[in-house]
């Protein structure tokens, strides 16, 4: 039952069954659309546009490999890693920017996209995922969730009880840990001593993959037999992605006190849109002007949406008294 291995799709240049050229096309242009969003934001930040941001360089490959092999009725759960991977769902790049401006506009009706609010407390998400998958299958409804977390996640106690409800109500949800090896400045060593994440679900009694984050197909192919799995009544899988973060934590943070440096420069190397890039020139799926028009046409989207964000009025003040307190504090009317 237990399933634990290293698997490597671009490296191997293998080709994924049931997968076509525009298939891997609407992949790339995912990735890319990810990749500008986030760099672009590092500079939005930096320019004071937005408020403090949490980088997903290089984590694009497991966003999008994994939210390709969803169908459009399962839930996607976002941690703050995954905070625009609601874009691959339709909602519009203005709509997250304002979330990361703090602003109201930044909410949407999760039922509108079927992607739940982005959660920024460590794990809380992942109870919430099994509940609805849950209520799917109780309701003999064919959707499944999904719920991404990094590996500190894997500590905290709400991920336990979600993991282990999870089991036992054979809910159809795939618990998608992104192990970036970094929890801030934890490193993997101090957050556990098992030998990978994906040991952990022999304990929960699911199947556990590892997969390299950094290969999309990878990632999309352990990700559409987990979702095959849990809707056959399979219940769930929890995949752990490996990875590196090549970024800091957040705009925040600076790691070079802690980290790496060499490491980051060789995962930096081999990021993982670079690495899908090369694999797609191989197969002459992608060539020149398409690469450059499918990346203008996500650059374009990025500045339609910050100046759509920066078009939106500034939020009424009272709405912190209105939904926040009975009795505001005066010091903070006074404010
Ligand atoms: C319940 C809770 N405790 C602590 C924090 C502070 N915090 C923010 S990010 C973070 C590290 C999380 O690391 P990981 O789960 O590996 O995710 P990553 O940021 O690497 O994607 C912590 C401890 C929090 N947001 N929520
Ligand atoms: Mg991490």
């Amino acid at each position: 039952m237990i399933e634990v291995a290293q698997r490597s799709v671009i490296d191997e240049e293998r080709e994924l069954d049931g997968v076509g050229e525009q298939d891997l096309l609407d992949i790339y242009r995912s990735m890319v659309l990810l990749r500008t969003y986030d760099e672009r934001s590092l500079v939005y930040h930096r320019q004071g546009r937005i408020g403090t941001y949490a980088i997903f360089w290089n984590h694009e490959a497991m966003q999008a490999g994994s939210a390709h092999a969803l169908a459009d009725e399962d839930w996607i759960f976002p941690s703050y890693r995954e905070s625009a991977i609601g874009l691959l769902r339709g909602i519009p790049p203005a709509t997250v920017l304002h979330w990361w401006r703090g602003h109201p506009a930044g909410w949407w009706n999760p039922a509108d996209y079927n992607v739940a609010s982005i959660c920024v407390p460590i794990g809380t998400h992942v109870p919430h995922a099994v509940g609805l998958a849950w209520g799917k299958k109780l309701k003999g409804e064919s959707a499944c969730a999904i719920a991404y977390f990094g590996d500190g996640a894997t500590s905290e106690g709400a991920f336990h009880e979600g993991a282990n409800f999870a089991a036992v109500m054979q809910a159809p949800v795939i618990l998608f840990c992104n192990n970036n090896q970094w929890a801030i400045s934890t490193p993997i060593s101090a957050q556990t001593r098992a030998e990978t994440l994906a040991d952990k679900a022999v304990g929960y009694g699911m199947p556990g993959v590892r997969v390299d984050g950094g290969d999309v197909l990878a990632v999309y192919e352990a990700t559409r037999e987990a979702v095959e799995r849990a809707r056959k009544g399979g219940g769930p899988t929890f995949i752990e992605a490996l990875s590196y973060r090549a970024a800091p934590h957040a705009t925040a943070d600076d790691p070079r006190v802690y980290i790496d440096i060499a490491r980051v420069e060789a995962e930096k190397k081999n990021e993982c849109l670079g690495r899908y890039e090369r694999y797609l020139r191989k197969l002459g799926v992608l060539g020149d002007d398409l690469e450059a028009d499918i990346k203008a046409e996500a650059a374009e989207a990025m500045r339609a949406g910050i100046a759509a964000a920066e078009a939106e009025p500034d939020p009424d003040p009272e709405l912190v008294f209105e939904n926040a307190y009975v009795h505001p504090p005066p010091n903070m009317r006074d404010g």
